[in-house]
């Protein structure tokens, strides 16, 4: 029997709102977890339009469907799954530049968004020309102020966004006056953005096909924690999503600096040390008690220190819960998965801690055995057990080209401390340092 697919006329859809307000660049199975949730949830005639960037899969999954997909939320004991329509277009980049201009262009789009990872905020990205040309277009043809909402896990994401789009159009022929326009025009506050999301799996699908009877091409899994704390600085409103649960901060630095730290780090640590142990999912790496130690004695003894704690969170059931969230077992989080883009991601989830603690003269023992993790997953590439680990990052051939076949520890550590995208003078010089990582490579290294 063949199975519909999911469509407004094969399920029950919720209320969708008209018109398109919001521009989604990078609408991934996180943007269709988290801020589509939100934003459905808040109600209001807020519609986004997805834009996706590399390929045009997403496009592809969602058009069929009328843009409604299906979120499975999994928790420990219970799944449920839910229809979400706040989805109303998605375009293709690459393929449709004047439909993209014409929706960044359109006065009725009020906020673009943004969740394109860490890499996407690097000065010349894709991203970066797509939202100068954007802008550049809006102005000329109706100077309709705007807000840039970034949603990535990057410390003060809308000053980084914003500095590279001023910095970009510095260096256009008439960039002065755009950049003018959008001192003057356009927002960019800062969030802080979580909810675990792990890639779907095709036995995801099947709990949708079960469950509603479609098949769903754009289904995403969800566990059930969320949250969004945004920065209020909008420059032509924005969905009540405070009534639905996003905090809304003066500032969001400190939230972030907290979960970059504590969730992030932590799940960087798991997923190094849990893939080399060959732990296919990150509730099995913390099911292992020499890791989940690690993980529990890096939120407890190198990043709170480092943090101003926001008044209203509890650090210590902070850390509790982040480690019941990691334990779900129903969410099959790929250790993989969260090791892929190490260079981007270390230097803001782990680098930041290390070189505050050593700044306050001390040792930080856990977090430096995270980056040893990281160390020897590039430079072995396979777990325990002889499986290949891939090395999925924007520097691959560099870090493999810095380590060659060198299984040395002392050798692994300096020449992948080499590496200045990710390592600056003083954590490359540090005779601490590099004793700590030395060791801990050596230890990994012999453990298999
Ligand atoms: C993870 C994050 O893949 C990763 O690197 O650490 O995607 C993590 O699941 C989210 O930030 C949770 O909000």
């Amino acid at each position: 029997m063949t199975v519909p697919r999911l469509s407004p006329a094969t399920v029950d859809a919720p209320d969708r709102p008209d018109t398109v307000g919001i521009l989604h660049l990078g609408p991934g199975a996180f943007h269709r977890a988290h801020q589509a949730v939100f934003t459905e949830e808040a109600g209001g005639d807020w519609g986004i339009c997805g834009v996706t960037q590399r390929s045009a899969t997403v496009a592809d999954q969602l058009r069929p469907q009328d843009c409604l997909f299906t979120v499975v939320e999994r928790g420990r004991d219970t799944t449920s799954c839910r229809v979400v329509g706040s989805i109303r277009d998605v375009l293709f980049a690459r393929d449709e530049p004047e439909r993209l201009r014409d929706r960044f262009t359109d006065p009725a789009v009020r906020i673009v968004s943004l969740t394109v990872t860490e890499k996407g905020y690097q000065p010349d990205s894709t991203v970066i020309e797509q939202l100068v040309a954007g802008l550049n277009a809006r102005r000329e043809r109706t100077g309709a102020p705007v807000t840039i909402l970034p949603c990535d896990n990057l410390t003060g994401n809308g000053r980084v966004v914003r500095a590279r789009v001023l910095d970009a159009c510095g260096r256009l022929p008439d960039g002065d006056a755009l950049g003018a326009w959008i001192e003057e025009h356009v927002r960019f506050p800062s969030t802080m953005v979580d909810r675990i999301v792990p890639a779907t799996t095709e036995a995801d699908r099947a709990v949708v096909r079960d469950a509603l009877g479609v098949r769903d091409e754009a289904a995403v899994v969800a566990e059930p924690f969320r949250q969004w704390v945004i920065e209020d600085d909008f420059a032509a409103g924005r969905p009540a999503w405070e009534t639905v649960g996003a905090q809304l901060a003066d500032d969001v630095a400190p939230y972030e600096a907290m979960k970059l730290r504590m969730l992030n780090g932590t799940h960087s640590l798991l997923a190094y040390r849990g893939a080399l142990a060959g732990h296919g999912t990150i509730a099995d790496a913390v099911a292992d008690a020499g890791i989940a130690e690690e993980a529990a004695a890096l939120m407890t003894h190198d990043v709170p220190p480092t943090l101003t704690v926001p008044a209203d969170v509890d650090l210590a059931a902070y850390r509790e819960q982040v480690l019941q969230r990691f334990a779900n077992p129903a969410l099959r989080h790929r250790t993989t998965q969260v090791a892929m883009d190490g260079s981007q991601k270390l230097p803001l989830r782990l680098l930041g801690t290390i070189r505050d603690r050593l700044a306050a003269g001390a040792v930080p023992v856990w977090a430096l055995r995270a980056v040893a993790a990281w160390m020897v997953y590039v430079a072995v590439g396979e777990d325990r057990q002889g499986r290949r680990l891939p090395l999925d990052d924007p520097l691959a051939d560099r870090l493999r080209a810095a380590v060659g076949d060198r299984r040395e520890p002392a050798d692994v550590v300096t020449r992948l401390l080499a590496v200045r995208e990710i390592f600056d003078g003083e954590l490359r010089e540090h005779a601490v340092v590099r004793e700590v990582l030395v060791d801990a490579v050596a230890e990994l290294l012999g453990a298999r």
